[in-house]
């Protein structure tokens, strides 16, 4: 099997690590740094030990998933490693029908649209994931003093695949079926905040440092949307790791007007994405919470000096908020040359361990 043996397995305590002083807004070392879909993607590595292998299949075997999840560890010495999972995973595991489509996204057999449709959605019992514990614990063993962050895909999200049967740009079904018929949407959510929650939890408590709700297409709501009929759920999922006192990190994209309530959900680190300067999202949110973010994941395929001169700025405005986390605005677009993310996780470290 493949051991866990990250590329600087350094015995620090990832309690007390750049990523989890950064989220309660303590002093740092250096801004912490990692990237969202570092894992996968671009990484030859990767497409080698995945070559053959479907998606779902992949995120249910550990020896996989410890390899894929330290993978981007070892190369770019990033400050955090995400578990290598996606947001559908757990809805598999209840029993969804649903595939993970190459070049497509997540494609569920038969979306959701009816009462009767909640029967097909019970709860998440930890016993039926045992393979995420297993795999968790074996990443905490060999991750030393670098924390984990453990993750799930938020309820507003997950519906939109459930409810469209895949990927969707204008997630017209979902909307009208939130609308349409709002006690419906409840129960749904209510229903996938206990799934996400549980995701969470089995991480949390298996030992991931983090955790990170996804709820990638939350923008697509209008402010008044988010509040009525996701915020309370997305709270919810969160809710289910609070004990726990690990921090909660809340991502969106084009969430610009959502960043409060997304912050009052219960996260302690909110994400940001490219559209928004750090300096506004920090003002918009207070001194209570932390920022993650944001540098546009295209111009990860522009000139270096350019690259260099979007850093400087991001780290900049970032010093407006209670603490910073170094990240892309989205994940890790498939044709990135991996040496730029190297690149830029030293030079993240370089600018803020010799602050000028
Ligand atoms: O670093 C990592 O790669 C960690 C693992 C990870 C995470 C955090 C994967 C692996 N997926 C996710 C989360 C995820 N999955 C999100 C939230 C993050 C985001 O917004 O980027 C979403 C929306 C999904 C759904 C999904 N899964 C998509 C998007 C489709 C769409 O609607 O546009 C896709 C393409 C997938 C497949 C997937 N998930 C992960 C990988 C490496 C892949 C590609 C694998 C393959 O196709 O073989």
């Amino acid at each position: 099997t493949l051991t866990a043996d990250a590329a600087t397995p350094d015995a620090g305590d990832p309690a007390d690590s750049p990523l989890v002083r950064a989220a309660r807004g303590l002093a740092v070392p250096h801004t912490p740094v990692w990237f969202m879909r570092q894992a996968g993607r671009s990484l030859p590595e990767y497409l080698e030990v995945r070559d053959g292998v479907p998606m779902l299949e992949a995120c249910r075997t550990p020896d996989l998933v410890v390899e894929i999840t330290l993978q981007p560890v070892r190369r770019h010495g990033v400050d955090a490693a995400i578990f290598f999972s996606d947001i559908v995973v757990p809805l598999a595991a209840v029993g969804v029908d649903l595939d993970i489509v190459p070049g497509t996204g997540p494609v569920v057999a038969q979306p959701f649209r009816t009462r009767a449709d909640l029967d097909r959605l019970p709860a998440l019992a930890p016993d039926a994931v045992e393979d995420v514990a297993e795999s968790t614990r074996r990443l905490v063993a060999g991750l030393g003093g670098t924390p984990l962050i453990g993750f799930a895909g938020a309820p507003f999200t997950l519906a939109s695949y459930l409810v469209e049967g895949g990927p969707s740009r204008h997630h017209e079904h979902t909307k009208a079926l939130m609308h349409g018929d709002p006690e419906l949407w409840h129960d749904l959510c209510a229903r996938l905040a206990q799934v996400s929650g549980t995701f969470l939890r089995i991480q949390a408590e298996a030992g991931a440092s983090a955790v990170q709700l996804f709820d990638s297409w939350a923008g697509a709501l209008s402010r008044a949307d988010y509040r009525a009929f996701v915020q309370p759920h997305s709270a919810a999922a969160l809710s289910a790791v609070a004990d726990l006192g690990i921090p909660r990190i809340h991502f969106g994209v084009g969430t610009g007007e959502l960043l409060t309530d997304m912050g009052a959900a219960g996260a302690d680190v909110v994400g940001v994405d490219f559209r928004v300067s750090l300096a506004d999202a920090a003002a918009r949110l207070g001194p209570s919470y932390a920022v993650q973010g944001n540098l546009d994941p295209a111009l990860l395929f522009a000139p270096w000096d350019v690259i260099e001169a979007e850093v400087a700025r991001i780290l900049a405005e970032g010093r407006a908020a209670r603490g910073h986390v170094f990240n892309l605005g989205h994940g890790v677009l498939p044709a990135t040359d991996p040496a730029v993310l190297t690149r830029v996780t030293e030079l993240v470290h370089r600018l803020t361990e010799h602050p000028a």
